[in-house]
């Protein structure tokens, strides 16, 4: 399996995660890409290739025009009023509240924020963008006719909604190439979110439309991050309903009950007719991840590999979550080697 990659995720090296009260080293750091890199060449996955530049017009199609501006500029408004730290919002319009956008860099950091643990520093910007553009290579792969392709992209991106940035995401990575597939001839692309976490901000994107199917197993947000969205209740609106399936599952989950629920979710695949699957691939639901409360061990990502390749579609693996740094690379890899070899 090819595997797209780029240098440019070391530009996104804030200081600052939002924690506990503190803020402390983030948890979303470079070492994270580095140590899956070196998995992948440990383990001779395949070739490994720099990202080709697709421009915004595949991010315009996902995300807001004023929002993708505000993300390109907040670090240097931020700077130039002289503040310190890195740039937090410290207002956010909760309910009823969201009128206007404010001109003040601090307020558009709210308007604009779905969590404020995500500080933006110097250099988020570039590497959110080479990120997006790396998923957009593996899209691009798929087109071409690649049964399988990894995209290595960092920062994350499945907490990013349309004009949201926030949960260490700031562009939808897989939400953008899924649509680019769409705009470039595919019907139907299924997405199944399998990090830890809920993909609220994909849910968000595709939530009225019935050419995205969305599958995300995560942790019940009545107990975990992000909280708000993830409920086994959502299931889409207008053409979208039934097109968005949610599985929250609860502390302790063991893989055998999160293997149950990934079945379910390659079957509505299955009864979709995807011409094409995105794995959203957080592996923070790992036994050991600081964040999280699933209770994988590394055999089975390899396991959950081999079952999503029984699907037989071509399969693009985008990067998302996962914070035991130490294990990363090897939990991600051995989806990808166990999806080759199922
Ligand atoms: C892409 C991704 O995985 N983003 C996750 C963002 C999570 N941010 C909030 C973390 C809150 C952690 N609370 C920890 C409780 C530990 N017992
Ligand atoms: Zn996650």
């Amino acid at each position: 399996m090819e595997t797209i990659y780029t240098e440019k995720h070391k530009l996104r090296d804030a200081k600052t995660e939002l924690f506990g009260g503190e803020l402390v080293a983030p948890h979303e750091r470079p070492s994270r890409a580095e140590y899956v890199l070196e998995r992948v060449k440990g383990q001779n996955l395949g070739q490994i290739s720099a990202p080709e530049d697709f421009g915004f017009d595949p991010i315009h199609a996902i995300h807001d025009k004023d929002f993708v501006t505000f993300l390109q500029s907040a670090w240097d408004e931020w700077e130039a009023e002289g503040f310190k730290g890195e740039a937090i919002p410290t207002s956010l319009p909760a309910r009823r509240m969201a009128q206007k956008c404010p001109n003040f860099i601090e307020g558009k950091l709210g308007y604009y924020a779905n969590a404020i643990e995500t500080s933006i520093s110097k250099g988020t910007w570039e590497a959110a963008y080479a990120s997006a553009q790396v998923a957009l290579t593996g899209a691009a792969r798929m087109q071409a006719g690649a049964k399988s392709v990894f995209s290595l992209c960092r920062p994350p991106g499945h907490h990013a909604g349309s004009d949201l940035f926030g949960g260490f995401c700031f562009l939808n990575n897989a939400a953008i190439a899924a649509q680019s597939m769409l705009n470039n001839g595919a019907k139907r692309v299924a997405i199944v979110d399998v990090d830890f976490h809920h993909g609220n901000g994909t849910q968000d994107i595709f939530y009225d439309r019935d050419d995205v199917l969305l599958v995300s197993l995560h942790g019940d947000p009545m107990d975990t991050f992000p909280y708000f969205l993830g409920h086994a209740d959502e299931t889409g609106t207008g053409k979208g309903e039934g097109y968005n399936l949610n599985m929250p599952m609860p502390a302790g989950t063991s893989f055998e009950t999160w293997r149950a629920a990934l079945a379910t979710g390659l079957n509505k695949v299955r009864d979709f007719g995807a011409d094409a699957l995105i794995i959203s691939l957080g592996v923070d639901t790992f036994e050991n991840d600081p964040i999280s409360f699933f209770k994988l061990k590394s055999d089975d990502f390899s396991t959950y590999g081999q079952d999503i390749a029984k699907l037989g579609l071509p399969t693009h693996f985008v990067m998302e979550g996962g914070y035991d740094v130490e294990e990363i690379g090897i939990n991600t890899v051995n989806v990808l080697t166990g999806f080759e070899t199922g």
